[in-house]
């Protein structure tokens, strides 16, 4: 299997974050994508390719071009503001601010495109996630070009960016991009089976009224997890895009046996609904010694699930998403895509 790999990646390096009322080392960090990279090297997936420049417009026809110029500018305003560290929202507007009359001031602009706190921009912010989303869409290349599957090794990760907000560790929305570049090069149907750890409220929001892309996730349930606000079963769709969503939140310890549950019900669905093609949010913070998350995936059920995902046979599209267990990252990631080859 094709993996696709920027290094530039590792311009993308916050130095804080905020955690449970103390300041942490960043979970989201550049050491991620150098274990999944080095365990790849190491069973000999396959070849590991660069990214081909697509240019901004696959970006643009998921995100607001005021978003993607606000993130292209935002380190060069913070600084000329007089700021510095990493970009760190301070305001919001407020829920019940009657106006929310647009600021130029760029502590406004930040609230206004920041989905949460937690995430940090610094310098090489933009370069990195714009490569990113160029490898999740070369990648995409192989698979309409022929290839069975192909693994996007993004970082940053997307999934929580709907089209004009960043957070989550998220700027841009690699799986959305790509699912809509296949669209707009031929497929018909998309499906999106998101099984990060994480509720995808991004990529749900970005096609939540459309019937074109199937959203899938299987995730910690709101009450106890982040995002939160969005993730409930009941958030199926809406105008066009009625049915088109599924949730499946899940509590806290939920063991394989009972996640597999939930992806057998989603594999029915995503096989009734016969796509051209299949996008996976790989996000392997759903792994038992996540630092962040509360599901008891260990390595071997990232084989297990992987062939699994295989028996769709469909092209397969994997995106990288989330999963801090950082030295056993690599192991799980590239599980899964082995997982798929044994089936494929
Ligand atoms: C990104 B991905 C919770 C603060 C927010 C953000 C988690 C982002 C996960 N105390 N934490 O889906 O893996
Ligand atoms: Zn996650």
């Amino acid at each position: 299997m094709l993996t696709v790999y920027s290094d530039r990646h590792t311009l993308h390096h916050a130095h804080a974050e905020p955690f449970g009322g103390t300041v942490v080392e960043p979970f989201e960090c550049p050491q991620r994508a150098e274990y999944v990279l080095a365990r790849l090297r190491e069973v000999g997936l396959g070849p590991v390719n660069t990214p081909a420049d697509h240019g901004l417009e696959p970006i643009l026809r998921v995100h607001d071009a005021g978003y993607v110029q606000f993130l292209q500018t935002v380190w060069a305003d913070w600084t000329a503001a007089g700021f510095s560290g990493q970009v760190t929202p301070s305001v919001w507007p407020g829920r019940t601010m009657p106006f929310r009359r647009p600021s130029s001031h760029i502590e406004a602009r930040v609230g206004y495109h920041a989905l949460c706190g937690e995430t940090g921009i610094v310098e090489g912010t933009w370069e990195a996630a714009y490569w990113s989303a160029q490898a999740a869409l070369t990648a995409l290349d192989a698979v309409l070009a022929g290839d069975r599957a192909a693994f996007a090794l993004c970082r940053p990760p997307g999934h929580h960016a709907p089209k004009d907000q960043y957070g989550g560790y998220c700027f841009l929305n690699n799986a959305a991009i790509a699912a809509q570049a296949a669209l707009d090069r031929g497929a018909q149907r998309v499906a999106v089976l998101d099984v990060d750890f994480h509720h995808g409220n991004g990529t749900q929001e970005i096609f939540y009224d459309r019937s074109d892309v199937l959203f899938l996730s299987l995730h910690g349930t709101p009450d106890q997890a982040y995002p939160y606000f969005m993730g409930w079963e009941d958030e199926t769709g809406s105008g066009d895009g009625a049915g088109f969503t599924a949730n499946y939140p899940l509590p806290a310890g939920t063991p394989y046996s009972v996640w597999k549950q939930a992806l057998e019900q989603a594999l029915d669905r995503i096989r009734d609904y016969a796509p051209d093609l299949l996008v996976i949010s790989l996000g392997l913070d759903t792994y038992e010694q996540d630092p962040i998350s509360f599901f008891k995936l260990t390595a071997a059920d990232y084989l297990d699930y992987g062939g699994l995902l295989a028996g769709l046979t469909l092209p397969t599209l994997f995106v990288m998403e989330g999963g801090y267990a950082v030295e056993d990252l690599g192991i799980n990631t590239v599980n899964v895509l082995q997982g798929f080859e044994t089936v494929a």
